[in-house]
Protein backbone atom coordinates (compact mmCIF):
# COMPACT_ATOMS: atom_id res chain seq x y z
CA UNK A 1 0.00 0.00 0.00
CA UNK A 2 0.90 3.54 -0.66
CA UNK A 3 3.79 3.08 -2.99
CA UNK A 4 2.29 5.45 -5.28
CA UNK A 5 2.96 8.07 -3.03
CA UNK A 6 5.76 6.56 -1.13
CA UNK A 7 7.77 7.10 -4.96
CA UNK A 8 6.52 10.58 -5.30
CA UNK A 9 7.43 11.49 -2.05
CA UNK A 10 11.10 10.29 -2.36
CA UNK A 11 12.13 12.45 -5.59
CA UNK A 12 10.35 15.16 -4.15
CA UNK A 13 12.69 15.26 -1.03
CA UNK A 14 15.95 13.94 -2.79
CA UNK A 15 15.56 16.65 -4.66
CA UNK A 16 15.22 19.21 -1.55
CA UNK A 17 18.03 17.21 0.19
CA UNK A 18 21.53 18.78 -1.41
CA UNK A 19 19.76 22.42 -0.66
CA UNK A 20 21.60 24.47 1.82
CA UNK A 21 18.52 26.61 2.75
CA UNK A 22 14.93 27.00 1.34
CA UNK A 23 13.48 29.66 -0.34
CA UNK A 24 9.65 30.08 -0.64
CA UNK A 25 9.97 29.87 -4.03
CA UNK A 26 11.31 26.35 -3.00
CA UNK A 27 8.94 25.48 -0.53
CA UNK A 28 6.30 26.70 -2.76
CA UNK A 29 7.29 23.74 -5.81
CA UNK A 30 7.87 21.39 -3.25
CA UNK A 31 4.45 22.30 -1.54
CA UNK A 32 3.03 21.98 -5.61
CA UNK A 33 4.61 18.37 -5.75
CA UNK A 34 2.93 17.26 -2.69
CA UNK A 35 -0.33 18.19 -3.63
CA UNK A 36 -0.03 16.78 -6.97
CA UNK A 37 1.34 13.22 -5.06
CA UNK A 38 -1.85 13.48 -2.92
CA UNK A 39 -4.83 13.43 -5.67
CA UNK A 40 -2.61 10.84 -7.31
CA UNK A 41 -2.82 9.09 -4.71
CA UNK A 42 -6.51 9.46 -4.78
CA UNK A 43 -6.83 11.41 -1.50
CA UNK A 44 -10.09 13.28 -0.94
CA UNK A 45 -9.75 16.89 -2.47
CA UNK A 46 -11.02 18.90 1.00
CA UNK A 47 -8.18 16.75 2.98
CA UNK A 48 -5.49 17.57 0.29
CA UNK A 49 -6.13 21.18 0.73
CA UNK A 50 -5.84 20.74 4.34
CA UNK A 51 -2.65 19.41 4.78
CA UNK A 52 -1.29 21.65 2.10
CA UNK A 53 -1.97 24.83 3.69
CA UNK A 54 -0.61 23.25 7.06
CA UNK A 55 2.18 22.82 5.27
CA UNK A 56 2.45 25.85 3.89
CA UNK A 57 1.97 27.69 6.95
CA UNK A 58 4.64 25.35 8.99
CA UNK A 59 6.80 26.01 6.21
CA UNK A 60 6.54 29.47 4.22
CA UNK A 61 8.81 32.19 5.74
CA UNK A 62 9.66 30.32 9.20
CA UNK A 63 12.75 30.28 10.73
CA UNK A 64 14.22 26.94 10.04
CA UNK A 65 15.68 24.97 12.80
CA UNK A 66 19.80 25.49 13.09
CA UNK A 67 19.67 21.40 13.38
CA UNK A 68 17.60 20.15 10.18
CA UNK A 69 18.68 20.62 6.98
CA UNK A 70 15.98 22.04 4.93
CA UNK A 71 15.21 18.56 2.99
CA UNK A 72 14.80 17.14 6.57
CA UNK A 73 12.68 20.31 7.58
CA UNK A 74 10.25 19.49 5.37
CA UNK A 75 10.14 15.78 5.25
CA UNK A 76 9.57 16.15 9.34
CA UNK A 77 6.80 18.29 8.69
CA UNK A 78 5.10 16.10 6.41
CA UNK A 79 5.47 13.15 8.93
CA UNK A 80 3.02 15.46 11.34
CA UNK A 81 1.09 15.71 9.03
CA UNK A 82 0.42 12.02 8.05
CA UNK A 83 0.40 11.52 11.39
CA UNK A 84 -2.35 13.41 12.15
CA UNK A 85 -4.49 13.11 8.97
CA UNK A 86 -4.20 8.87 9.93
CA UNK A 87 -5.79 9.19 12.67
CA UNK A 88 -2.58 10.38 15.17
CA UNK A 89 -2.46 7.52 17.61
CA UNK A 90 -3.52 3.83 17.85
CA UNK A 91 -6.67 2.71 18.47
CA UNK A 92 -6.54 1.52 22.57
CA UNK A 93 -9.33 -1.16 23.12
CA UNK A 94 -10.73 -0.86 26.54
CA UNK A 95 -12.52 -4.11 27.54
CA UNK A 96 -16.59 -3.70 28.81
CA UNK A 97 -16.00 -3.84 33.06
CA UNK A 98 -19.25 -6.64 33.35
CA UNK A 99 -17.87 -9.17 30.03
CA UNK A 100 -18.10 -9.64 27.57
CA UNK A 101 -16.93 -6.65 25.28
CA UNK A 102 -19.14 -6.47 22.48
CA UNK A 103 -17.56 -5.82 18.62
CA UNK A 104 -20.32 -5.10 15.89
CA UNK A 105 -19.17 -5.38 12.34
CA UNK A 106 -21.05 -4.03 9.65
CA UNK A 107 -19.99 -2.73 6.26
CA UNK A 108 -20.91 -3.76 2.14
CA UNK A 109 -20.64 -7.37 0.77
CA UNK A 110 -17.47 -8.51 -0.06
CA UNK A 111 -15.29 -6.04 1.89
CA UNK A 112 -13.93 -8.57 4.11
CA UNK A 113 -16.83 -8.61 6.98
CA UNK A 114 -16.47 -12.74 7.85
CA UNK A 115 -12.63 -12.72 7.12
CA UNK A 116 -12.25 -9.66 9.28
CA UNK A 117 -14.34 -10.96 12.21
CA UNK A 118 -11.58 -14.10 12.08
CA UNK A 119 -8.87 -11.70 11.64
CA UNK A 120 -10.60 -10.09 14.88
CA UNK A 121 -11.18 -12.77 16.74
CA UNK A 122 -7.53 -14.05 15.87
CA UNK A 123 -6.49 -10.29 17.80
CA UNK A 124 -8.90 -10.71 20.77
CA UNK A 125 -7.20 -14.32 21.50
CA UNK A 126 -3.29 -12.65 20.82
CA UNK A 127 -4.54 -10.32 23.85
CA UNK A 128 -5.43 -12.86 26.08
CA UNK A 129 -9.17 -12.61 25.69
CA UNK A 130 -11.61 -15.51 24.96
CA UNK A 131 -13.85 -14.53 21.77
CA UNK A 132 -17.25 -15.68 20.79
CA UNK A 133 -17.67 -15.42 17.34
CA UNK A 134 -21.16 -15.01 15.93
CA UNK A 135 -22.94 -15.72 12.21
CA UNK A 136 -25.44 -13.42 11.87
CA UNK A 137 -25.14 -12.91 7.98
CA UNK A 138 -28.21 -15.47 7.13
CA UNK A 139 -29.06 -13.76 3.90
CA UNK A 140 -26.32 -16.35 2.44
CA UNK A 141 -26.28 -20.09 3.95
CA UNK A 142 -22.88 -20.53 2.83
CA UNK A 143 -21.83 -17.04 4.84
CA UNK A 144 -22.02 -18.99 7.95
CA UNK A 145 -20.27 -21.94 7.29
CA UNK A 146 -17.36 -19.61 5.81
CA UNK A 147 -17.32 -18.12 9.65
CA UNK A 148 -16.77 -21.90 10.95
CA UNK A 149 -14.19 -22.73 8.88
CA UNK A 150 -12.26 -19.41 9.63
CA UNK A 151 -12.96 -20.60 13.50
CA UNK A 152 -12.17 -24.11 13.61
CA UNK A 153 -8.55 -22.15 11.93
CA UNK A 154 -8.10 -19.75 14.65
CA UNK A 155 -9.41 -21.85 17.38
CA UNK A 156 -12.95 -19.50 18.46
CA UNK A 157 -16.13 -21.25 18.68
CA UNK A 158 -18.98 -19.82 16.45
CA UNK A 159 -22.58 -19.14 17.45
CA UNK A 160 -25.26 -18.87 14.84
CA UNK A 161 -28.64 -20.92 14.04
CA UNK A 162 -31.13 -20.14 11.42
CA UNK A 163 -33.47 -17.80 12.37
CA UNK A 164 -33.55 -14.34 12.43
CA UNK A 165 -30.44 -11.95 12.74
CA UNK A 166 -31.24 -10.21 15.51
CA UNK A 167 -32.17 -13.26 17.25
CA UNK A 168 -29.16 -14.63 16.35
CA UNK A 169 -27.19 -11.88 17.60
CA UNK A 170 -29.30 -11.87 21.11
CA UNK A 171 -28.97 -15.38 21.41
CA UNK A 172 -25.33 -14.77 20.70
CA UNK A 173 -24.68 -12.48 23.67
CA UNK A 174 -26.63 -14.54 26.01
CA UNK A 175 -24.58 -17.92 24.75
CA UNK A 176 -21.34 -15.89 25.47
CA UNK A 177 -22.41 -14.53 28.98
CA UNK A 178 -23.67 -18.63 30.05
CA UNK A 179 -20.20 -20.11 28.39
CA UNK A 180 -17.90 -17.25 29.68
CA UNK A 181 -16.35 -15.53 26.84
CA UNK A 182 -15.36 -12.13 26.98
CA UNK A 183 -15.78 -10.65 23.67
CA UNK A 184 -18.55 -11.07 21.38
CA UNK A 185 -17.62 -10.62 17.72
CA UNK A 186 -20.97 -10.50 15.23
CA UNK A 187 -20.64 -10.84 11.85
CA UNK A 188 -23.61 -9.36 9.74
CA UNK A 189 -25.06 -9.43 6.25
CA UNK A 190 -24.11 -6.61 3.87
CA UNK A 191 -25.42 -5.44 0.44
CA UNK A 192 -24.03 -4.49 -2.58
CA UNK A 193 -25.04 -1.13 -2.03
CA UNK A 194 -25.79 1.11 1.00
CA UNK A 195 -29.55 0.19 1.48
CA UNK A 196 -32.27 1.19 3.70
CA UNK A 197 -33.75 -2.65 4.66
CA UNK A 198 -29.59 -3.81 5.18
CA UNK A 199 -28.96 -0.29 7.50
CA UNK A 200 -32.31 -0.81 9.33
CA UNK A 201 -31.09 -4.45 10.47
CA UNK A 202 -28.09 -3.43 10.82
CA UNK A 203 -29.37 -1.01 13.30
CA UNK A 204 -31.73 -3.15 14.99
CA UNK A 205 -28.91 -5.87 15.64
CA UNK A 206 -27.07 -2.70 17.22
CA UNK A 207 -30.08 -1.49 19.20
CA UNK A 208 -30.47 -5.11 20.43
CA UNK A 209 -26.42 -6.03 21.77
CA UNK A 210 -25.44 -2.68 22.48
CA UNK A 211 -22.20 -3.00 20.89
CA UNK A 212 -19.18 -1.60 22.70
CA UNK A 213 -17.23 -1.34 19.43
CA UNK A 214 -18.79 -0.96 16.16
CA UNK A 215 -16.19 -1.22 13.64
CA UNK A 216 -16.94 -1.00 9.86
CA UNK A 217 -15.24 -2.86 6.96
CA UNK A 218 -14.39 -0.88 4.14
CA UNK A 219 -12.08 -2.59 0.91
CA UNK A 220 -9.69 0.15 0.50
CA UNK A 221 -9.13 -0.64 -3.06
CA UNK A 222 -12.91 0.97 -3.60
CA UNK A 223 -10.89 4.15 -2.51
CA UNK A 224 -13.05 7.55 -2.21
CA UNK A 225 -16.18 4.61 -2.70
CA UNK A 226 -15.12 3.46 0.84
CA UNK A 227 -14.74 7.13 2.32
CA UNK A 228 -18.32 7.78 1.14
CA UNK A 229 -19.84 4.46 2.63
CA UNK A 230 -18.13 4.99 5.63
CA UNK A 231 -20.15 8.41 6.18
CA UNK A 232 -23.60 6.75 5.15
CA UNK A 233 -22.83 3.94 7.87
CA UNK A 234 -21.48 6.36 10.42
CA UNK A 235 -24.89 8.63 10.26
CA UNK A 236 -26.59 5.39 11.11
CA UNK A 237 -24.73 3.48 13.34
CA UNK A 238 -22.19 5.64 15.30
CA UNK A 239 -18.96 3.98 14.56
CA UNK A 240 -16.09 3.91 16.71
CA UNK A 241 -13.51 2.92 14.21
CA UNK A 242 -12.84 1.11 10.66
CA UNK A 243 -11.10 -1.65 9.81
CA UNK A 244 -9.33 -1.44 6.58
CA UNK A 245 -9.08 -4.29 4.12
CA UNK A 246 -7.45 -5.19 0.79
CA UNK A 247 -4.41 -2.93 1.20
CA UNK A 248 -2.41 -5.33 -0.15
CA UNK A 249 -4.32 -4.47 -3.68
CA UNK A 250 -4.38 -0.94 -3.17
CA UNK A 251 -1.31 1.17 -4.30
CA UNK A 252 -2.63 4.62 -3.45
CA UNK A 253 -3.89 4.55 -0.05
CA UNK A 254 -6.57 7.99 -1.01
CA UNK A 255 -9.10 5.50 1.48
CA UNK A 256 -6.76 5.72 4.09
CA UNK A 257 -5.32 8.70 4.27
CA UNK A 258 -9.01 10.41 3.96
CA UNK A 259 -11.61 8.32 6.23
CA UNK A 260 -10.41 9.81 9.55
CA UNK A 261 -10.41 13.58 8.12
CA UNK A 262 -13.65 13.18 6.30
CA UNK A 263 -16.12 10.44 8.93
CA UNK A 264 -14.27 11.39 11.81
CA UNK A 265 -13.35 8.13 12.90
CA UNK A 266 -9.96 6.54 12.73
CA UNK A 267 -8.78 3.35 11.23
CA UNK A 268 -8.49 0.56 14.03
CA UNK A 269 -6.93 -2.53 11.85
CA UNK A 270 -5.93 -3.15 8.81
CA UNK A 271 -6.27 -6.30 6.43
CA UNK A 272 -3.15 -7.12 4.33
CA UNK A 273 -4.40 -10.42 2.71
CA UNK A 274 -6.53 -13.40 2.28
CA UNK A 275 -4.71 -15.45 5.18
CA UNK A 276 -6.02 -15.00 8.66
CA UNK A 277 -2.87 -13.88 9.88
CA UNK A 278 -2.51 -10.90 7.37
CA UNK A 279 -4.11 -8.28 9.81
CA UNK A 280 -2.42 -5.49 12.08
CA UNK A 281 -3.38 -2.88 14.35
CA UNK A 282 -3.29 -0.21 12.63
CA UNK A 283 -0.57 2.57 13.60
CA UNK A 284 -0.70 6.02 12.48
CA UNK A 285 3.22 7.09 13.28
CA UNK A 286 4.28 3.63 11.55
CA UNK A 287 2.42 4.01 8.86
CA UNK A 288 3.70 7.48 7.89
CA UNK A 289 7.37 6.50 7.87
CA UNK A 290 6.77 3.66 5.97
CA UNK A 291 4.94 5.91 3.53
CA UNK A 292 8.32 8.53 3.74
CA UNK A 293 10.46 5.14 2.90
CA UNK A 294 11.87 5.59 6.88
CA UNK A 295 10.70 2.27 7.78
CA UNK A 296 8.82 1.16 10.05
CA UNK A 297 11.06 -0.09 13.08
CA UNK A 298 8.48 -1.20 15.99
CA UNK A 299 6.33 -3.26 13.94
CA UNK A 300 9.55 -5.16 12.44
CA UNK A 301 10.22 -5.29 16.15
CA UNK A 302 7.03 -6.40 16.98
CA UNK A 303 7.07 -9.63 14.47
CA UNK A 304 11.17 -10.02 15.19
CA UNK A 305 9.84 -10.60 18.69
CA UNK A 306 8.81 -14.02 17.61
CA UNK A 307 11.34 -15.13 15.82
CA UNK A 308 14.65 -13.63 17.79
CA UNK A 309 14.86 -12.39 21.73
CA UNK A 310 12.68 -9.94 23.07
CA UNK A 311 15.75 -8.37 25.16
CA UNK A 312 17.61 -7.66 21.86
CA UNK A 313 15.16 -6.37 19.61
CA UNK A 314 14.11 -4.00 22.57
CA UNK A 315 18.11 -2.85 22.64
CA UNK A 316 18.04 -2.38 19.24
CA UNK A 317 15.34 -0.30 19.05
CA UNK A 318 16.06 2.00 21.94
CA UNK A 319 19.47 2.55 19.93
CA UNK A 320 18.10 3.12 17.40
CA UNK A 321 15.72 6.19 18.68
CA UNK A 322 18.39 7.29 20.76
CA UNK A 323 20.59 7.93 17.25
CA UNK A 324 23.39 5.24 19.10
CA UNK A 325 22.34 2.19 16.56
CA UNK A 326 25.03 1.07 14.97
CA UNK A 327 26.51 -0.86 11.53
CA UNK A 328 27.02 -3.97 13.79
CA UNK A 329 23.35 -3.45 15.03
CA UNK A 330 21.90 -2.97 11.80
CA UNK A 331 24.33 -6.36 10.57
CA UNK A 332 22.27 -8.44 13.90
CA UNK A 333 19.17 -7.25 13.18
CA UNK A 334 19.37 -8.46 8.91
CA UNK A 335 20.68 -11.49 10.44
CA UNK A 336 17.77 -11.85 12.77
CA UNK A 337 15.54 -11.02 9.57
CA UNK A 338 16.99 -13.45 7.82
CA UNK A 339 15.73 -16.31 10.60
CA UNK A 340 12.25 -14.89 10.21
CA UNK A 341 11.23 -16.27 7.00
CA UNK A 342 9.99 -15.21 4.01
CA UNK A 343 11.39 -12.17 3.77
CA UNK A 344 8.50 -9.78 1.31
CA UNK A 345 6.80 -7.55 3.48
CA UNK A 346 9.19 -7.35 6.29
CA UNK A 347 11.97 -5.96 4.14
CA UNK A 348 9.47 -2.90 3.61
CA UNK A 349 9.85 -1.99 7.02
CA UNK A 350 13.61 -1.91 7.17
CA UNK A 351 14.53 1.64 6.96
CA UNK A 352 18.33 1.06 5.15
CA UNK A 353 17.31 -1.16 2.73
CA UNK A 354 17.46 0.33 -0.95
CA UNK A 355 13.83 1.70 -2.66
CA UNK A 356 14.53 -1.33 -5.62
CA UNK A 357 15.13 -3.72 -3.02
CA UNK A 358 11.82 -2.95 -1.18
CA UNK A 359 9.40 -3.28 -4.20
CA UNK A 360 10.86 -5.92 -5.90
CA UNK A 361 10.22 -9.47 -5.19
CA UNK A 362 12.35 -10.30 -2.17
CA UNK A 363 14.56 -13.30 -1.29
CA UNK A 364 17.73 -13.50 0.62
CA UNK A 365 19.94 -13.44 -1.97
CA UNK A 366 19.17 -9.58 -2.12
CA UNK A 367 20.23 -8.61 0.94
CA UNK A 368 23.31 -10.41 0.84
CA UNK A 369 25.38 -7.33 -0.09
CA UNK A 370 23.75 -5.22 2.33
CA UNK A 371 25.47 -8.12 5.01
CA UNK A 372 28.81 -8.49 2.94
CA UNK A 373 29.56 -5.05 3.09
CA UNK A 374 29.08 -4.42 6.98
CA UNK A 375 31.11 -7.51 7.14
CA UNK A 376 33.63 -6.02 5.22
CA UNK A 377 34.20 -3.13 7.45
CA UNK A 378 36.11 -3.01 10.85
CA UNK A 379 34.81 -2.71 13.88
CA UNK A 380 35.46 0.68 14.16
CA UNK A 381 34.23 1.55 11.07
CA UNK A 382 30.55 -0.08 12.12
CA UNK A 383 30.61 2.21 15.48
CA UNK A 384 32.04 5.40 13.67
CA UNK A 385 30.71 5.11 9.87
CA UNK A 386 32.13 8.67 9.53
CA UNK A 387 35.68 8.01 9.39
CA UNK A 388 35.06 5.40 6.45
CA UNK A 389 36.79 7.91 4.14
CA UNK A 390 37.66 7.23 -0.05
CA UNK A 391 39.80 4.93 0.63
CA UNK A 392 38.15 2.63 2.92
CA UNK A 393 35.19 2.90 0.71
CA UNK A 394 37.06 1.47 -1.84
CA UNK A 395 38.64 -1.49 0.73
CA UNK A 396 35.16 -2.22 1.35
CA UNK A 397 33.55 -2.27 -1.75
CA UNK A 398 36.53 -4.50 -2.89
CA UNK A 399 36.48 -6.33 0.40
CA UNK A 400 32.63 -7.51 -0.18
CA UNK A 401 32.54 -7.58 -3.68
CA UNK A 402 30.42 -4.35 -4.69
CA UNK A 403 30.72 -1.53 -5.97
CA UNK A 404 31.94 1.93 -4.33
CA UNK A 405 28.60 2.78 -5.31
CA UNK A 406 26.55 0.67 -3.43
CA UNK A 407 28.97 1.12 -0.15
CA UNK A 408 28.06 4.98 -0.47
CA UNK A 409 24.21 4.34 -0.45
CA UNK A 410 24.02 1.98 2.12
CA UNK A 411 26.24 5.11 4.00
CA UNK A 412 23.96 7.39 3.37
CA UNK A 413 20.80 5.52 4.30
CA UNK A 414 21.91 4.86 7.36
CA UNK A 415 22.93 8.45 8.00
CA UNK A 416 19.48 9.62 6.79
CA UNK A 417 17.87 7.13 9.39
CA UNK A 418 20.19 7.95 12.32
CA UNK A 419 19.50 11.81 11.87
CA UNK A 420 16.12 11.14 10.96
CA UNK A 421 15.34 9.51 14.41
CA UNK A 422 17.67 11.82 16.43
CA UNK A 423 15.05 14.11 15.65
CA UNK A 424 11.74 12.21 16.10
CA UNK A 425 11.30 12.58 20.15
CA UNK A 426 7.90 10.51 19.68
CA UNK A 427 9.76 7.72 18.67
CA UNK A 428 12.35 7.30 21.19
CA UNK A 429 9.01 7.71 23.66
CA UNK A 430 7.15 5.17 21.86
CA UNK A 431 10.51 2.79 21.69
CA UNK A 432 10.78 3.58 25.71
CA UNK A 433 7.03 2.35 26.05
CA UNK A 434 7.83 -0.81 23.81
CA UNK A 435 10.57 -1.66 26.27
CA UNK A 436 8.47 -1.19 29.62
CA UNK A 437 5.89 -3.54 28.26
CA UNK A 438 8.09 -5.57 26.61
CA UNK A 439 9.64 -5.81 30.24
CA UNK A 440 6.33 -6.64 31.63
CA UNK A 441 5.79 -9.47 29.36
CA UNK A 442 8.95 -10.77 29.86
CA UNK A 443 8.66 -10.47 33.56
CA UNK A 444 5.11 -11.96 32.91
CA UNK A 445 6.88 -15.04 31.22
CA UNK A 446 9.33 -15.79 33.27
CA UNK A 447 6.96 -15.97 36.23
CA UNK A 448 5.12 -18.68 33.90
CA UNK A 449 7.82 -20.85 34.06
N1 LIG B 1 -6.36 -9.75 -0.89
C1 LIG B 1 -7.20 -9.62 0.14
N2 LIG B 1 -8.39 -10.26 0.10
C2 LIG B 1 -9.22 -10.12 1.14
C3 LIG B 1 -8.87 -9.34 2.27
N3 LIG B 1 -9.92 -9.39 3.15
C4 LIG B 1 -10.85 -10.17 2.57
N4 LIG B 1 -10.45 -10.62 1.34
C5 LIG B 1 -11.19 -11.46 0.38
O1 LIG B 1 -12.34 -10.75 -0.03
C6 LIG B 1 -13.41 -11.66 -0.29
C7 LIG B 1 -14.64 -11.22 0.47
O2 LIG B 1 -14.43 -11.38 1.86
P1 LIG B 1 -15.60 -11.69 2.89
O3 LIG B 1 -15.00 -11.71 4.24
O4 LIG B 1 -16.38 -12.88 2.49
O5 LIG B 1 -16.48 -10.37 2.71
P2 LIG B 1 -17.93 -10.02 3.32
O6 LIG B 1 -18.91 -10.22 2.22
O7 LIG B 1 -17.85 -8.58 3.70
O8 LIG B 1 -18.16 -10.90 4.49
C8 LIG B 1 -12.90 -13.02 0.11
O9 LIG B 1 -12.49 -13.69 -1.06
C9 LIG B 1 -11.72 -12.73 0.99
O10 LIG B 1 -10.76 -13.77 0.95
C10 LIG B 1 -7.60 -8.67 2.28
O11 LIG B 1 -7.21 -7.95 3.21
N5 LIG B 1 -6.81 -8.86 1.19
MG1 LIG C 1 -19.66 -12.13 4.93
Amino acid sequence: MFETLSDRFESIFTRLRGRGRLTDADVDEALREIRLALLQADVNLLVVRDIVARLRAELVGSELSQSLTPGQQVVKAVHNELVRVLGGQALRVTYASRPPTVVLLAGLQGAGKTTAAAKVGRWFKQQGRNPLLVGADLQRPAAVEQLRVLGRQIGVPVFSEPADPVDVAKKGLAEAIRVGRDVLIVDTAGRLHIDAQMMQQVQQISATIEPHYTFLVIDAMTGQDAVATAEAFHKALSLDAVILTKVDGDARGGAALSVKEVVGRPIGFVSTGEKVEDFELFHPDRMAGRILGMGDVLTLIDRAEQAIQREEAEQAVTKLAEGRFTLDDFLGQLQAVKKMGPLSGLVGMLPMVPKEVRSAQIDDSMLKPVEAIINSMTPGERTEPAIINGSRRARIAAGSGTTVQQVNDLLDRFKQVQTYMRQMPALAGMARRAQKAGKRATAKRKKRH
